[in-house]
């Protein structure tokens, strides 16, 4: 039975993740901050869920998530999904303690934890999968530190298969337009309407969507790596370029 980590599993994509990979006969390890709700995912999903609370902001706790013994000890597949965005503004206008937060959780934390994770991953030819962001190649105005993050996230994942050559481990940069998911609630501080009206009559991708994808990626076989995966619903498409007449 294979063994799949996944960051963020207490909503969205991780937690309809979880539930994928756990329906597929993996035994899954979820994170996330909310303790109830991971509970909630293994009331439901029983004994093949291990629910730990970890913020992605804190090395040490991210650290301990390699050191777990006996039948959770091997990782075959890590899914660093963890991830948030800062409200829409320019950079003048934002607000610093919120853009620390997006760069420690989507950038210095998923690092933190690939590197702990990757003698496991080594060990067991495994695969990781990284959750970048079309916002990662399209630019668009208020986004700069969360595209930044994704841009990261993307590099990140092309350049560490260098560091990884010959030893098996695949990896991939995951790449969604819009989800609806708790996404834009969390962008916009909680206000459930403008979440509801940025989806509205787009057909936005579900987490199921993603979910169903990420464990397509996984369950590729051994000799083909999935470098990177965009995706978008069909009624989200590219703005044009600006121009600032004088
Ligand atoms: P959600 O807001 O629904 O879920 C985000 C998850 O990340 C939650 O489980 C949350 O758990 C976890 N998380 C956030 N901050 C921390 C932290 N400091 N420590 C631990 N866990 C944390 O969003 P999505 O499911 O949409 O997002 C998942 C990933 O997909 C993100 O990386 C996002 O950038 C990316 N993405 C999303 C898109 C979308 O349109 N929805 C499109 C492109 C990419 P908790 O709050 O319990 O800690
Ligand atoms: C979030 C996707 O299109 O809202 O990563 O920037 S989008």
């Amino acid at each position: 039975m294979k063994t799949v980590l996944i960051t963020g599993a207490t909503a969205g994509i991780g937690a309809a993740s979880a539930r994928a990979f756990a329906h597929a006969g993996w035994r899954v390890i979820g994170t996330g901050r909310r303790a109830d709700r991971l509970r909630d995912l293994q009331e439901e999903l029983g004994a093949y869920f291990l629910p730990l609370s970890v913020d992605m902001q804190d090395r040490a706790g991210l650290e301990s998530l390699a050191k777990l013994e006996g039948e959770w000890s091997g990782v075959d597949c890590l899914i660093n999904n963890a991830g948030l965005a800062p409200p829409m503004a320019d950079l003048q206008d934002s607000e610093w303690d919120k853009l620390q937060t997006v760069i420690d959780t989507n950038v210095t934390g998923l690092v933190a934890l690939t590197r702990a994770l990757l003698p496991k991953l080594i060990a067991s030819q495994g695969s990781i999968i990284n959750l970048s962001s079309v916002a990662a190649t399209y630019p668009y105005k208020g986004g700069a530190v969360y595209g930044a993050t994704k841009a990261f996230v993307r590099q990140f994942s092309l350049m560490l298969r260098n560091d990884l050559a010959g030893t098996g481990v695949r990896v991939t940069s995951i790449e969604p337009g819009m989800a609806e998911t708790e996404f834009t609630l969390v962008r916009n501080g909680g206000d459930q309407a403008a979440s509801d009206a940025l989806y509205d009559g787009i057909d936005p991708m579900t987490p199921e969507d993603l979910a169903e994808t990420i464990l397509w990626v996984a369950s590729r076989p051994p000799h083909l790596n999935i470098n990177a995966l965009e995706l978008m619903p069909t009624r989200q498409n590219w703005a044009g370029f600006a121009t600032n007449r004088k």
